[in-house]
């Protein structure tokens, strides 16, 4: 993914049809299979008892992670039988429909011999991880640590005999990095009462009460017994689990250790914050003030595949990290270590890359609580108490970075990297700051804005659109909508490495229904109109306008192909027609079907471009 050339709008919409996983398990394992409209995650504060919520506030103020898929998967690497299988490695035995006695053999071979805990604590460290998740069992079923409650695990089942948690465990104390555990609690691949593994075994005689009680109670016990204290218990793809499973886990953890969180992938909305999809930051709109951590993979695979190069670069890294930080969220970063125990050496110096970076702007990521600010073209903010950080991911064309509204008084604005104040205006108006000329290229420039009262929430006032840049995105998730319309996710998946999600309104299906946004115009100017959606056969031909005042641009939809569960969904980029705004100051941007009855189309973004 190339992100340097894509502005920060644009990069929300690279993520969310970005590589690299899936959904919640309902999405996977356990939603009808043609279904393709989700309810939006919920990101609202919740309630919670005193030890949860104190570890919350640690899981805050940590803000990046990371995540590491280990098996016995990273020993074929991608490759089974001479074959390889694109995308997800820990997914192998699934895609291959391996039967479980020839899966398991790959642990006759695994052998880790340069594992060594210290040193990936030590590169952790350096990268600016606070913890760590690693997978303790992933759908295959076999336990990375001693474990009574099956031989299959890497102490019993492996010559490599070590247990790499307990290490992991020790050395993550020795470096103050927090540990926590991936556990699959509902699929396990290798066990017939388990889920997922309907090449071999017969769903329909599965005893999941006694997979549950033989393995999966004993095993969490084991992980919350036996490695001192833990920070998290990452559940995953729940599926059809009753919620009754998801509760005596819950109670389970609980009980062994109050201060362990749990993700929302426990299922049944028993967890104490939200993952959202695998490979999604939640747009801003959403995001409310809950607690929320997203995990993406460094490369295409969450387990080691040998094949496989794609490693995300440092700047689009360090967005991802600043965008999460500015919605009030955490970022998790996987990579899968190879059979040997090693980072693979192309994310190993991105990893370090990042890390450096934030030697000298860690301040503005780690302990810091969600932008104030609507969205704006440069980049995104995070805040912390009376100073602001301005993440310059993109950089005006005029070299002025402005926040309309920004009134507290300002005393001082700083690069946080250090080189003295910078120049700035303040005004009815807000705040401009001027970079200074010839600063390096960065890939994430802080300014930090200090204030004598903190700068107070004004994510409402509208998306700011400027002439110092191309085009702006007005996402549908962060816009406004009329009565009768409501906001859905539209998931599709060929693969647990390509989840195309998007949000889209529905319900757009008659004149007096519509989707707006508030926009705040810097400069006066024409603006070109392109409108980014899905729509089938039956949709071809509708009409809708895109209206401001009384400027109304009409267009009529064509026909890209139907939304189906399992195929890519297919978006087009069509261009409407050109806006004229005035002056600088606020609108009201709609779009509205011309006729009743139907569905206009699946609308994913509107996008504004200056336009001479
Ligand atoms: O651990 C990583 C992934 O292996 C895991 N989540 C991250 C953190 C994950 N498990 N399941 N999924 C992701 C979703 C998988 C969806 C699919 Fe499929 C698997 C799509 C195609 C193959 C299930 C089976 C749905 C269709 C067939």
């Amino acid at each position: 993914m190339n992100v340097r050339s894509l502005s920060i709008g644009m990069l929300a919409a690279v993520m969310a049809t970005a590589v690299g996983g899936a959904a919640l398990a309902q999405d996977s394992v356990g939603a009808p299979p043609e279904q393709t409209h989700f309810k939006v995650s919920s990101y609202k504060p919740m309630s919670h008892d005193a030890a949860t919520a104190k570890a919350l506030e640690r899981f805050n103020d940590d803000r990046y992670s990371m995540f590491i898929h280990w098996g016995i998967y990273a020993q074929a690497g991608g490759v089974i039988r001479g074959k390889r299988y694109y995308g997800a490695s820990e997914w192998l035995m699934s895609n291959s429909k391996t039967p479980s006695a020839e899966y398991l053999e790959l642990a006759k071979d695994f052998n880790p011999v340069d594992f060594d805990a210290r040193a990936w604590m030590k590169t952790m460290k350096a990268a600016g991880f606070r913890y760590m998740v690693i997978t303790a069992k992933h759908h295959d079923g076999f336990a990375m640590f001693k474990s009574a409650a099956s031989p299959h695990n890497i102490v019993d089942g492996t010559r490599f005999g070590r247990d790499p948690l307990k290490e992991l465990a020790e050395a993550a104390k020795a470096e103050g990095i927090g540990l926590g555990f991936y556990y699959s609690q509902y699929q396990d691949w290798t066990e017939p009462n388990g889920g997922g593994n309907t090449w071999e075994f017969d769903p329909k005689k599965a005893d999941f009460e006694e997979y549950f009680n033989r393995k999966v109670v004993p095993q969490v016990t084991e992980l919350l017994t036996n490695y001192g204290p833990v920070r998290e218990i990452w559940f995953d793809t729940p599926g059809p689990m009753p919620a009754e499973y998801s509760r005596r886990l819950r109670d389970l953890v609980k009980k062994l250790q109050p201060g362990c969180l749990l993700n929302s992938r426990i299922g049944n909305d028993l967890g104490d914050y939200t993952s959202p999809s695998d490979s999604e930051i939640p747009p801003a709109s959403l995001v409310q003030g809950g607690d929320w951590e997203s995990v993406f993979t460094h490369n295409r695979s969450w387990g080691y595949s040998a094949f496989d190069n794609d490693f995300k670069s440092t700047n689009t890294l360090i967005r991802l990290l600043a965008t999460s930080a500015s919605r009030g969220g955490n970022f998790m970063l996987n990579m899968g270590p190879d059979g040997r125990g090693r980072f693979p050496d192309g994310a190993q110096k991105r990893l370090l890359a990042v890390g450096a970076w934030l030697k000298v702007n860690g301040d503005s990521i780690y302990g810091t609580t969600r932008s104030p600010l609507p969205q704006t073209p440069w980049g995104v903010a995070t805040q912390k108490g009376s100073r602001l950080y301005l993440h310059v991911l993109d950089r005006p064309a005029d070299g002025v970075v402005r926040a309309p509204g920004l009134t507290e008084p300002v005393t001082k604005v700083s690069l946080l990297a250090g080189g003295g104040a910078l120049r700035f205006k303040q005004d009815a108006g807000g705040l401009s700051v001027t970079l200074p000329a010839g600063t390096a290229p960065s890939d994430d420039l802080v300014v930090v804005v200090e204030t004598q009262t903190p700068v107070a929430a004004r994510r409402d006032q509208g998306i700011v659109l400027s002439r110092a840049y191309g085009r702006q995105p007005l996402d549908v998730a962060d816009a406004t909508l009329s009565p009768g319309v409501k906001l859905d996710a539209i998931k599709t998946q060929l693969s647990v490495d390509d989840l195309r999600k998007f949000y889209t309104p529905v319900g757009l299906d008659d004149p007096s229904k519509s989707v707006s946004w508030t926009v705040q115009v810097e400069q006066a100017g024409d603006y070109h109109i392109d409108l980014e959606y899905s729509a089938t056969k039956a949709q071809a031909g509708h009409e809708g306008t895109v209206e401001v005042g009384d400027q109304k641009r009409s267009f009529g939809v064509i026909e890209t192909g139907a939304i189906e569960r399992r195929k890519p969904t297919f978006l087009t980029f069509q261009p409407v027609g050109i806006l004229h705004f005035d002056k600088p100051g606020r609108y009201q941007v709609s779009l509205r079907p011309q006729a009743s009855g139907q569905e206009l189309f699946a609308l994913r973004t509107l996008y504004l471009t200056p336009a001479n």
